[in-house]
């Protein structure tokens, strides 16, 4: 469209249309995902049989069957993804947000969500090549780039850094801190054991070398940020290895290495252990917590997301009073079109563009086409309102500032905090 076209103002009517031009045309960041660099090898999840044992859809199959979540484990991957086929798709409607994700994938690739089995599902996915697929999928899915979440004490993952990793310009990475702030007594030893002081109460100079620790794992894995989950019980200032280590070794060395923090607030870990992944909940969290950090640590940047519904206006209210905090995404159990569109219209009223509204948290890599198709056909019609009732107030819309706008959202808000480009 001719830049002229697009400096026109808008009537009530078009809008729609140049909405959904727009938010189809730019090509978003997925800012949080748990996708990897094929040269991460197996880390990275694809395929049918990742798809369908999501544990989002763990969680509903032990809803819909009476096999026990021990029996479940004792099968194999492909037993466990056609359990859960012939429940949630063959003897039950696929209506939940989770499911009719998989629908959609499959759909998309042209396979049948109708089928009795994941035969013709597996001969397609198998005869992908992973390299060209990510490519591929980055496009279906209208996204540039993906935000990894990598973490160097897993024990998979952290020796094939150490051993070197090719850039790839469709991955960030990010250097996630859970096992260091929330597990602290399990893993400080595997610390300790790379050459860092540490000690078990992380006292004496623990926080100087986690501080070397994390300002090394810059070094090998350029993160455009360091990231947490936190419990809804997460206090701030607080005593604990946690808080000690959050104001003494990991907000100053952000601060080091003018990366961002992210902080992801309200897990209940392990409510119910017998569904392992599956297992976590929600709580509502103190966002006073949250408040102290932002007073305490002008200078420092903070991403933040938070999982239960309950807090989503005080952090509004907050990201009114704190520049140095960007609130992101509609995370996990909030991941669903009611709730996305409440708090997406909740954020546009009070904060403007200043917001990143979404990120897909994707595990397995085509889970990203239905996602942000699902983002897409949820906030298209939430941007066309703002933008209506904008224009019934007096102001002219053109397709350009639409165009800035979503560009903001989706892209340079995220862009301009860690520094990329
Ligand atoms: O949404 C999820 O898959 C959760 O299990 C978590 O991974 C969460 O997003 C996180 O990053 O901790
Ligand atoms: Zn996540």
């Amino acid at each position: 469209m001719p830049a002229s076209v697009e400096a026109i103002p808008l009537t009530s009517a078009e809008i729609r249309l140049a909405v959904q031009r727009q938010i189809d045309a730019v090509p978003f960041i997925d800012l949080h995902t748990h996708l990897f660099s094929p040269a991460l090898g197996k880390l990275g999840l694809w395929g049918i049989d990742e798809l369908v044992t999501y544990h989002y859809l763990e969680a509903e199959l032990f809803r819909s069957c009476d096999v026990p979540p021990d029996q479940y484990w004792r099968m194999d991957k492909r037993q466990r993804a056609d359990l859960i086929w012939k429940t949630l798709f063959v003897e039950n409607t696929p209506v939940s947000e989770a499911t009719r994700g998989v629908v959609a994938v499959l759909s998309a690739f042209g396979l049948s969500s109708n089928a009795p089995d994941l035969r013709e599902a597996r001969q397609f996915f198998e005869a992908q090549t992973l390299n060209e697929h990510i490519t591929r999928i980055l496009k279906m899915s209208g996204v540039s780039e993906f935000v990894m979440t990598n973490d160097p004490l897993d024990p998979e993952e952290g020796p094939l850094w150490e051993a070197g990793i090719a850039q790839d310009p469709r991955f960030h990475a990010v250097l996630r801190l859970d096992r260091i702030l929330n597990r602290w007594s399990e893993h400080w030893q595997a610390i300790a054991a790379k050459g860092y002081a540490v000690e078990d109460n992380a006292g004496g100079g623990t926080p100087g070398e986690i501080r070397r620790f994390l300002h090394d794992w810059a070094k090998r894995m350029s993160p455009v940020y360091m990231a947490v989950s936190l419990p809804d019980t997460f206090q701030y200032p607080d005593a604990s290895v946690r808080g000690r280590l959050l104001a003494e070794a990991v907000i100053p060395a952000c601060q080091d290495l003018n990366v961002p923090l992210s902080l992801m607030i309200g897990v209940r870990y392990q409510v119910n252990p017998a569904l392992r992944l599956a297992g976590d909940g929600v709580g509502k969290a103190d966002l006073r917590a949250l408040e102290r950090i932002c007073v305490q640590f002008p200078s420092n940047r903070f991403l933040v997301s938070v999982l239960s519904r309950e807090n989503q206006h005080e952090l509004c209210v907050y990201a009114r009073k704190f520049r140095n905090m960007l609130p992101f995404g509609c995370w996990w159990f909030l991941n669903n079109p009611s709730i996305v569109e409440e708090m997406t219209r909740e954020r546009i009223e009070m904060l403007g563009a200043s917001f990143v509204p979404q990120h897909s948290d994707a595990r397995v890599l085509e889970q990203v086409i239905y996602k942000w198709k699902n983002t897409r056909r949820t906030l298209a019609p939430v941007l066309a309102a703002t933008y209506q009732a904008l224009v019934e107030d007096g102001r002219e819309v053109t397709e350009t500032c639409i165009r800035n706008d979503v560009t903001r959202l989706f892209r340079t808000n995220f862009e301009k905090w860690v520094g990329l480009r």
